[in-house]
């Protein structure tokens, strides 16, 4: 995000912190205290593409993604708890915005992987394992894994790239018994995810989730952010599905086809940053977020 794009000024709340494409606060009460068991998580309409932000933004996305993450969460309801708990929201954040409980979110990455690419295919080419677990020889570029692999990260600064944690590392952070909790549900909300998705003609790659333990109650593990969305996930449509290259993404396939057709004009390894969005990409874009939405959930966005 450039320091010239602030946050949205939402009465009421108190902005915390931004990320690449979504933004939190942090709601004040009648006394005018924080509330400090509560946030406000924000979706914008802001896309990333070759770790560049696109210009101008993809109208709706933050609402697709939300109302897909909230669908989700229902979904996934008999597996694990979530964090959420209104979407009664300010007008100018209406759709595209959620109040959640705020939790002691842990210091990992929870990533599952049901098809082989990206970090962990490069990890399968130098060691025939991905995350300490032994896979079959001979898998290329988007092959089907025997089942769902934990393959969790450290959580790095906005700008610096997530570093693979092997069991141990994760052990040490999470203790013994956390730690195998997180790796049974990310595999399991992926297991889930791909056999809801898989009627629908989109494959779940691999998914990132972020967990947080509550501090009343049980103190058990809580399902945290968003889940199962294009910005957390890759999606790739199934009919498309060749394993042996890399697969278009649902998504961001016609971003990334223009920014490296001779008609964008970019030079991505020149390093400057890519030019603005032609208005039919954008649209296209957007038709795919709403697809996704619409095919997965069977609802009318
Ligand atoms: C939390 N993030 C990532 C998300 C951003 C950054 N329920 C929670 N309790 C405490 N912390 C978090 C959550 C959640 N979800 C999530 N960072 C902290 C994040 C959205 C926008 F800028």
């Amino acid at each position: 995000m450039r320091v010239t794009d602030l946050p949205t000024d939402l009465p009421g709340y108190e902005h915390i912190y931004s990320g690449k494409v979504r933004d939190l606060y942090a709601p004040v009460g009648d006394d005018g205290q924080v509330v400090d068991d509560q946030l406000l998580l924000v979706a914008s309409n802001r896309l990333s593409a070759y770790d560049w932000m696109m210009s101008p933004e993809i109208p709706d996305k933050g609402a697709v993604l939300t109302r897909l993450s909230l669908w989700w969460f229902d979904q996934l309801a008999d597996l694990v708890p979530n964090h959420v708990i209104s979407t009664d929201v300010p007008d100018a954040v209406a759709g595209r915005a959620v109040l959640v409980r705020r939790l002691d979110m842990l210091k990992v990455e929870a990533i599952a992987r049901a098809y082989l690419t990206g970090g962990g295919l490069e990890e399968y080419r130098e060691k025939g394992s991905v995350s300490g677990v032994a896979l079959p020889e001979g898998l290329v570029d988007g092959s089907k894994l025997p089942e769902p692999v934990f393959t969790p990260t450290t959580k790095a600064p906005v700008g610096e790239h997530d570093l693979p944690m092997s069991p141990d590392e994760v052990e040490a952070e999470l203790g013994a018994e956390v730690a195998a909790e997180v790796s049974r549900l990310t595999r399991a909300i992926l297991a889930r995810g791909n056999e809801i998705a898989a009627e629908r003609g989109i494959l779940i790659a691999d998914t990132k989730v972020e967990f947080g333990l509550s501090s009343e109650g049980t103190g058990g593990l809580v399902l945290a952010d968003e889940v199962l969305t294009p910005d957390s996930s890759r999606f790739w449509p199934a009919d498309l599905w060749e394993p042996g290259h890399p697969q278009p993404s649902y998504d961001k396939q016609f971003v990334r086809d223009w920014l490296t057709s001779p008609e964008s004009g970019w030079d991505r390894k020149a390093g400057g940053p890519p030019p603005e969005l032609p208005q039919h990409v954008v649209e296209q874009t957007r038709a795919k977020y709403v697809e996704a939405y619409e095919r997965l959930t069977g609802e009318t966005f």
